[in-house]
């Protein structure tokens, strides 16, 4: 199957799209084109536009993914804005924030938006629950990786990435949108 365009400006997400799509003979190209993020608190609506307006500049069809760590303590900050919380405080400022917080309940969600040759959007999502460390762990992955362990485990996925790759959001999402265009 031709590869399928994944405009990112983030390497780790085709590393990991890629992880997923081998087992369904699918390939992720990346094409850094930039593209103007809503601001909406869904993820799955900032993929959904971000994918028609890549669409719309190359006329091919396209995936985006947008994701984020939805905190439940903090009423799900930074969600759709955990790119610009990551690079303004990263995992030291979300730690500070929780100080003495013993609801450390979190969650991943990644939405992967798609246009096809027609200009038809469909979206993609999935999630991953799971908690915010005490402390930073770890140096596989990146972003929040550190500082979240998943459910039923004591590591955090930048401790254990085989495990992220097996069961992380975006896996989950990625997936979905495979068995869809197989
Ligand atoms: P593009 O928008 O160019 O695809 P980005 O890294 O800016 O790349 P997002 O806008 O979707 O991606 O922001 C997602 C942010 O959420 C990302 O920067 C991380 O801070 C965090 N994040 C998303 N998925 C993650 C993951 O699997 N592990 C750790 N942090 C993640």
């Amino acid at each position: 199957m031709t590869p399928i365009l994944f405009a990112t400006s983030n390497p780790h997400k085709i590393e990991e799209a890629n992880e997923t799509g081998k087992k369904h003979n699918i390939n992720f190209k990346q094409i850094e084109l930039p593209y103007p993020e809503i601001r909406d608190e869904s993820v799955e609506k900032v993929a959904r536009e971000g994918a028609k307006f890549v669409f719309n500049k190359i006329k091919k069809p396209v995936i985006v993914e947008d994701s984020g760590i939805f905190i439940d303590a903090l009423n799900n900050f930074p969600g759709s804005y955990s790119a610009f919380v990551e690079k303004k405080i990263g995992n030291p400022g979300i730690l500070k924030l929780l100080t003495g917080e013993k609801n450390r309940g979190a969650k991943f969600i990644s939405a992967v938006g798609f246009c096809d040759a027609k200009g038809i959007v469909k979206t993609f999502t999935g999630t991953v629950y799971g908690k915010i460390s005490n402390e930073i762990k770890g140096t596989g992955g990146f972003g929040y990786d550190p500082i979240f362990i998943p459910e039923n485990s004591e590591l955090t996925f930048a401790e254990n990435p085989e495990l992220k790759n097996k069961i992380s959001h975006r896996k989950i999402a990625v997936e979905k949108f495979c068995l869809f265009i197989m």
